[in-house]
């Protein structure tokens, strides 16, 4: 059942990596310290699952588009995710010495670097997806990485460790802090492959299920996953007393709203026909699968 969503994801990295090296470059960046961009591609060529791409170029696929067409917005989202990672790993957030198997990058390199690639992949970003020369995406994904989305999701994230939250306001951190990307990452590719205002509606719907059930399958991970497989410490949650959907469900519960979600984007998916569809739809399942 997953087995196409782990060919799009194996596609999707082939793509991504490509592009993004040619995008760092250092001949597209005259003058440029080479530290700064060796501490950028340190984290980007990391291992990733690339699942945020994935999701751009399939989500254009599914709408008739070419992976081309969504190849500079899928690197934008990657650059974002990655700065997001780099940042969250730093002494002032969650302190962390291992990231996808390898040390941090403020652990390798020094803090002031990994703040600055943090902040140069934010900005390169932007670089990229302008080649989508499309101001509508521009803005999407500004929103989605923004006080509305990731970076106000990891305040919420903050002030939740002194004032636990419910169930809504769990529910809403997570929207903002991890949903948002991946909402924005189908959104961007429904949009770069020219999709119908009904099927970008389909196509949000799936995102915003497949974020639920992305986040919730993290939260069980982080409880249940093997450290070896995910590249990172499991445990860390319960070690800070962070509220989880385990700590607040169970992990029974946990993991009976994470196939619901995943049953719910594949639902949203209904009126979509093709392989390309089919492999959103495996991608789905793949989320609430995976082991890593
Ligand atoms: C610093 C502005 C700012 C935001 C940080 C998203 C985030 C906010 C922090 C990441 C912390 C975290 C581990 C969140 C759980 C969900 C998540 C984003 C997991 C990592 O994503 P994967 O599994 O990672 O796609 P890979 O390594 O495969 O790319």
């Amino acid at each position: 059942m997953i087995a196409a969503g782990e060919a799009l994801l194996r596609r999707a990295s082939a793509l991504v990596d490509e592009a993004m090296r040619a995008r760092l470059d250092e001949r597209l960046w005259p003058g440029a310290p080479s530290r700064l961009m060796d501490a950028m591609r340190y984290s980007l060529f990391a291992g990733g699952k690339r699942f945020r791409p994935a999701l751009v170029i399939g989500g254009c696929e599914a709408v008739g588009g070419t992976a081309e067409a969504a190849l500079p917005a899928a690197c934008a989202v990657e650059m974002i995710h990655t700065y997001s990672l780099i940042h969250d790993d730093l002494p002032a957030m969650d302190n962390d010495d291992l990231r996808r198997g390898r040390p941090t990058l403020h652990r390798a390199f020094d803090e002031a670097t990994a703040i600055l690639a943090g902040d140069t992949l934010l900005t390169i970003a932007f670089d990229a997806l302008a080649d989508c020369g499309n101001l509508d995406m521009v803005r999407e994904l500004a929103r989605a990485a923004g006080p509305t989305g990731m970076a106000g999701g990891q305040v919420l994230d903050i002030e939740a460790e002194n004032s636990p939250p419910n169930l809504n306001g769990l529910i809403r951190l997570h929207r903002m802090k991890t949903g948002a990307l991946i909402r924005v990452s189908v959104r961007m590719g429904a949009l770069a492959g020219g999709a119908s205002p009904e099927t970008l509606t389909a196509l949000t719907r799936y995102g915003e299920a497949l974020g639920l059930a992305f986040q919730i399958t993290d939260d069980i991970l982080d409880v249940t996953g093997d450290p070896e497989k995910m590249g990172k410490a499991a445990g860390r949650d319960a070690a800070r007393q962070k509220t989880t959907y385990p700590s607040l469900l169970g992990l029974e519960e946990s993991r009976r709203r994470a196939e619901q979600s995943a049953r719910d984007a594949v639902d949203a998916l209904a009126g979509l026909n093709g392989d390309a569809a089919d492999a959103l739809r495996s991608l789905a399942w793949y989320v609430v699968r995976r082991d890593a």
